[in-house]
């Protein structure tokens, strides 16, 4: 079985179990601030996924967002990063919008990419130079838009910040429309899928979109920071994931190309509010 395929098995069967446990009680903590929840349904599902692949792969490392692998700096060797659940606001209060997601990286270079939307049932997965598909279907190439004909992906709650309104008020205004769906994982995926044109957020962790960008790159999407400089797996980035000519027209003629402001407001958001 190739590491690909062993993936595959894993992520299904980590979002049942999410699906079975979810029936009874979930226990809700907080992390960094009142709307930064974890869940023992989040704990347990990363524990499940890292036990499983250290059992089968025990020289492979893993990143995980509840924990594991946060010390790690190189690149070397099979790197798994995962989020057991991404959205977990909307696993919390709609039980549903929600994915886990899993980026493995290959000394640096991305291997192969999944984001399982628990339940809708449906697995996203590419492997590199192998296209991207939504269960068995091979999803297209995106197409490109200008951001005058196109929906975007955004957050409102970035919109009511201070130097960040600046910046991403004038975009949601020249987009057709803008959407916000809570889980960065499978907002990247409807980027990939052509149901929105970008996704834009100034703060994302390595877990959120280190599946995603896999599924995205496979089907001709680009993901960069701001800057439209590539995204590190070590440390929270700003984000611009879009089709090639909307990424090009946003980096170069939306955001501010002083790295310092983007630093300036990264600083002051740990959480969504
Ligand atoms: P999570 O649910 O795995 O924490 C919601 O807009 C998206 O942003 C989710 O994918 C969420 O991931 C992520 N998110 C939540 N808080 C964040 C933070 N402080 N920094 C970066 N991403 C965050
Ligand atoms: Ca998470």
């Amino acid at each position: 079985m190739t590491v690909y395929e062993f993936a595959k098995g894993l992520i299904l069967e980590a979002g049942n179990n999410v699906k079975k446990i979810m029936k009874q009680d979930i226990e809700i903590e907080t992390k960094s601030n009142p709307n930064d929840l974890v869940t023992n349904v989040d704990k347990a599902t990363e524990l499940f996924i890292y036990d499983t692949i250290k059992k089968t792969y025990p020289e492979h490392k893993v990143i995980g967002e509840e924990g594991h692998g946060h010390e790690l700096t190189d690149t070397q060797g099979i790197i798994w990063v995962v989020d057991p659940i991404d959205g977990t606001l909307n696993f919390v209060h709609q039980k549903e919008n929600f994915a886990i997601s899993i980026g493995i990286y290959s000394d640096g270079k991305p291997y192969a990419g999944f984001v399982f939307d628990v339940m809708n049932d449906v697995l996203y997965h590419a492997k590199v130079g192998e296209g991207a598909f939504e269960n068995e279907t091979p999803l297209a190439p995106i197409e490109s838009t200008t951001l005058k004909k196109s929906i975007i992906g955004i957050n409102p709650n970035w919109l009511t910040k201070p130097k960040l309104e600046d910046v991403f008020k004038p975009i949601v205004d020249e987009a057709r429309s803008a959407r916000a769906y809570g889980s960065a994982a499978l907002e990247i995926i409807h980027v990939a899928t052509g149901r929105l044109a970008a996704y834009i957020t100034p703060r994302l962790q390595p877990w959120d979109f280190a599946g995603g960008l896999i599924i995205l790159n496979e089907v001709e999407g680009v993901g960069t920071d701001l800057q439209g400089q590539p995204l590190s797996l070590f440390r929270a980035n700003s984000i611009v994931m879009a089709n090639p000519q909307l990424h090009e027209e946003l980096v170069y003629h939306h955001f501010p190309q002083n790295k310092e402001i983007i630093e300036l407001i990264q600083q002051r958001l740990t959480g969504h509010k």
